[in-house]
């Protein structure tokens, strides 16, 4: 028996089915009967949103008017994913959807296919940053997400002849948009540029150009909790429609250059994710939404007054910076505070240094960002001169402290050089409460490595908060059929929103035809994955082999090398014959290459072409396939991620900060073949060790090699297997023959090889082994899988999202009124 939870809404499919009946005639003005699958889509979205309203009003109300602290999350990148069947679920109208549309005749998952994918975000980071602005809804926290509606998303991958990533555009908002809202009266002005002016005494800055920033506000409903939050994502408009003197003088273009160039800060997504390159624009977009945001929630919590109290300012609001890229908005609120409402320096100090915490998702050094102060000086002149004034400062606190001078340089923001840099980390770190890592190991190496001077002076700010993934969109949704399965094993679907009831299905792992229903599912999320595959890519796919997964941006850190080394290493086997009777497998790739990352694009057209060449071997078919599907999304993650039995994890240990891709799998039942590297680490622990396959080096053997000067070839020259493969790829066999072609990536593993693939390969050939043998005893692969499940509940964004208010935000839910 399925316990009753919170209400759902009390409507029926046919009056549902009217309500979009009605949206398509009235709003859309077309026919029923001629109606395409988009229109379909517009109704019905615009119908979920018409019964949100009253729940967003209201939830806004409640937000300035309780005595709840908010949280606004400031994020460069939101990657949404599509909305509709998400609102459909939270709201609880996912019945009445599928009834409305058989009785309209409609295809269910052709109108939820209809909407085009907001890609607004790069991966890991952007996707968090959805996945807790859902919960924060869900836990019914007074909230915001703040970012930037980019007209261009990441781009579009499409793969050419030769296998090489081709970029195309991502222009999402080629059809009709129903959820965002525009509200033109939220806007702000951003100004840029100019100078610093003294007037009696008090410093104005006169930007040279200002952007009228204009909000674009989201709904975000939570899961059965009643409340609407808001995504509000700022685009940049003209003030100067049209310069009217250039277009009297006939200069037509001319009199559109200033709105062009407005118009151009939220234009597109960097699909950079890491090695930060020091644009221009790129300030001018972080800056931009910053100051919007930052402006926007003044306005928010002092309505209509015009000398409001900003000392309360950090109990109406905290601002979480997810990672460094909103840094700008610590010098911001001081000039706000100094600037524009006269507060003395060491108050306005005090209020944004309890307004402001930091996350950090790195720790590569390269990805760490500085801006020169020259480009901050142009751009933002009093910016500067307030970020200099928060370094002497410091540097005063450290001397006081009797820090070395050595130590000190090591730890100015402001870098006092020739060509002095602005340390965005450090000033986070400094102009803030709190400091967290993204996963208990990333964590502790911030502390003793990438921020280590810090956690050393201020050793109180540094915390850890794990990453979490929402289980609506990445259970619920992605896989029904194992929802259901674990609805039923569990007599309860309250595990949507409290996960560690998972923890229930446990006992289940030992009841026989509990086992083979959750291999049925698997079986059936397999073939419906191959007809996807067959439709979308038209590729073949045998749901008779087992399923293994790589994806996630190329990165070499990641290491997709390894991979693809490890499949060519099979692949030689079976031509020699030295295969023996190795289990049948499909291994799937998905990844995108920031576009001037040429190491990566060269493995994603090395990938394609191993996929090509064994494709068209006949000595090995059914045994080995690699399919590499273009254009990683979300959607394509929702689809492949319930298919998959093996997920491939396998960064050099201490690169991946903690990885999410990670917790999607081990919900839907894979196993993870993974270093202890990131969040791996405590998945590993809660599954438990033997339902893991852990392989390779750990952090402290990765630093030992370097100390000892890693020598790659040493590795090559040690495994045959190894030899052979990198020989192959030297020799051209996976480029007609032409042996510069990979090149430069053969040459970077002989003979720099920074991330250790080489030295990891034999121990990775030898898990591969155990998994077969593993996978061979089935009910001891269900058994292990239905522990991961079981074991993986904390790895909610639900569970994410209570530890920042405990231990960063200090605040909680807002009392309910519903
Ligand atoms: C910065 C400046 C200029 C242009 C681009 C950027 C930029 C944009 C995106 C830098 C980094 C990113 C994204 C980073 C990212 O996704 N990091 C991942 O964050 C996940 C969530 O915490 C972690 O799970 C991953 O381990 C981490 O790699």
């Amino acid at each position: 028996m399925t316990e009753v939870t919170a209400p759902k809404a009390s409507l029926s499919g046919s009056e549902f089915a009217g309500e979009i009946r009605s949206k398509l005639k009235y709003q859309l003005g077309v026919d029923e009967s001629s109606a395409k699958a988009s229109d379909v889509y517009v109704a019905v979205a615009s119908a979920v949103r018409d019964h949100l309203s009253d729940s967003w009003m209201r939830t806004r109300a409640e937000m300035v008017q309780g005595n709840t602290k908010a949280v606004g999350y400031l994020s460069a990148e939101f990657l949404i994913g599509r909305q509709l069947s998400n609102a459909l679920l939270n709201v609880g109208l996912d019945e009445q959807f599928a009834l409305a549309m058989k009785e309209l005749g409609f295809d269910q998952d052709e109108v939820i296919a209809a909407e085009a994918e907001p890609g607004l975000g790069n991966g890991g980071l952007g996707r968090l940053a959805a996945c807790y602005v859902d919960s924060l809804a869900s836990l019914g926290v007074p909230a915001f997400g703040y970012g930037i509606r980019y007209r261009y998303g990441i781009f579009r991958q499409e793969f050419d002849k030769a296998g090489r990533q081709v970029e195309k555009p991502d222009y999402w908002l080629t059809q009709e948009e129903p959820w965002g809202h525009v509200d033109y009266h939220r806007s702000q002005r951003v100004g840029f540029g100019g100078t610093v002016q003294e007037h009696d005494g008090a410093k104005v800055w006169e930007p040279a150009w200002s952007v009228r920033a204009v909000p674009v506000d989201y709904p975000v409903p939570g899961y059965e909790s009643g409340r609407v939050n808001t995504l509000r994502l700022w685009e940049s408009r003209s003030y100067d429609e049209f310069d009217l003197s250039a277009f009297n003088d006939s200069d037509y273009m001319g009199a559109v250059v200033p709105q062009v160039e407005a118009e151009n800060i939220t234009k597109i997504l960097y699909p950079e994710d890491s090695t930060p390159q020091g644009k221009r624009l790129r300030l001018e977009q972080q800056y931009f939404f910053v100051a919007a945001s930052i402006h926007d929630a003044i306005a928010t919590f002092y309505p209509g007054q015009e000398h409001p109290d900003l000392r309360t300012f950090p109990e109406k609001i905290c601002f979480q910076l997810n990672d460094t890229h909103p840094v700008i908005g610590i010098p911001e609120l001081m000039r706000v505070l100094l600037d524009e409402y006269g507060y003395d320096w060491d108050t306005a100090w005090d209020i944004t240094t309890r307004t402001f915490n930091y996350t950090c998702h790195t720790l590569l050094p390269e990805a760490l960002e500085v801006w020169s102060a020259q480009l901050i000086g142009e751009l933002l002149p009093r910016h500067l001169q307030i970020i200099d004034r928060i370094d002497a400062q410091f540097v005063e606190g450290l001397e006081n402290k009797g820090l070395d001078g050595e130590r000190i340089d090591r730890m100015r923001i402001l870098t006092r050089d020739g060509n002095p840099q602005v340390r965005m980390a450090f000033l986070a770190t400094v102009g803030g409460l709190h400091v967290n890592g993204v996963a208990e190991l990333h964590s502790q190496l911030l502390r003793d490595v990438t921020l280590k001077d810090f956690s050393d002076v201020f050793p109180e700010r540094f915390t850890n908060v794990t990453n979490g993934v929402t289980p609506r969109r990445f259970v619920r949704l992605a896989n029904p059929r194992l929802s259901a399965l674990i609805s039923e094993g569990l007599g309860t679907d309250r595990w949507m929103s409290d996960l560690e009831r998972l923890q229930g299905l446990a006992p289940l792992a030992d009841d026989a035809s509990f086992v083979e229903r959750f291999a049925e599912v698997k079986r059936a999320n397999k073939r419906d994955f191959s007809v996807f595959a067959q439709q979308r890519y038209g590729f073949e796919v045998d749901p008779g082999t087992m399923f293994d997964s790589m994806v996630k941006r190329l990165h070499e850190y990641k290491r997709q090398s390894l991979k693809i080394l490890a499949v060519i290493a099979q692949y030689a086997a079976i031509k020699d014959g030295t295969a023996g009777d190795m289990l049948p497998r499909t291994v799937f790739f998905g990844a995108k290459a920031a576009p001037g990352y040429a190491m990566a694009k060269l493995t994603i057209r090395l990938i394609n072409n191993v996929a090509r060449v064994i494709d068209a071997d006949p000595d090995v078919a059914g045994r080995l396939q690699v399919r590499f599907p273009e254009n990683y999304n979300i959607e394509l993650a929702e689809h492949l991620i319930p298919a998959t039995e093996l997920d491939e994890q396998i960064s050099q240990a201490g690169k991946e900060a903690s990885g999410t891709g990670n917790m999607k799998f081990a919900l839907n039942g894979a196993l993870t073949v993974g270093t202890l590297d990131g969040a791996n680490v405590e998945i590993r622990e809660r599954v438990g060790a033997e339902n893991f396959f852990l392989f390779g080096l750990e952090v402290e053997d990765v630093d030992r090699l370097y100390a000892e000067g890693y020598d790659p070839l040493s590795y090559v020259q040690a495994d045959p297997r190894l030899r052979k493969a990198v020989d192959m790829v030297a020799g051209g066999v996976f480029s007609e023959g032409d042996r510069d072609v990979y090149a430069s990536l053969v040459s970077d593993w002989l003979t720099k090889d920074y991330f250790m693939t080489m030295a990891d390969f034999t121990a990775y050939m030898d898990i591969q082994q155990e998994v077969e043998d593993a996978y061979r005893d089935q009910a001891r692969w269900n058994r292990s899988a239905i522990l991961n499940v079981a074991n993986s509940g904390y790895f909610s964004s639900d569970r994410s999202i209570k530890d920042y208010l405990e231990r960063i935000w200090h605040t909680s839910p807002s009392p309910s009124s519903i």
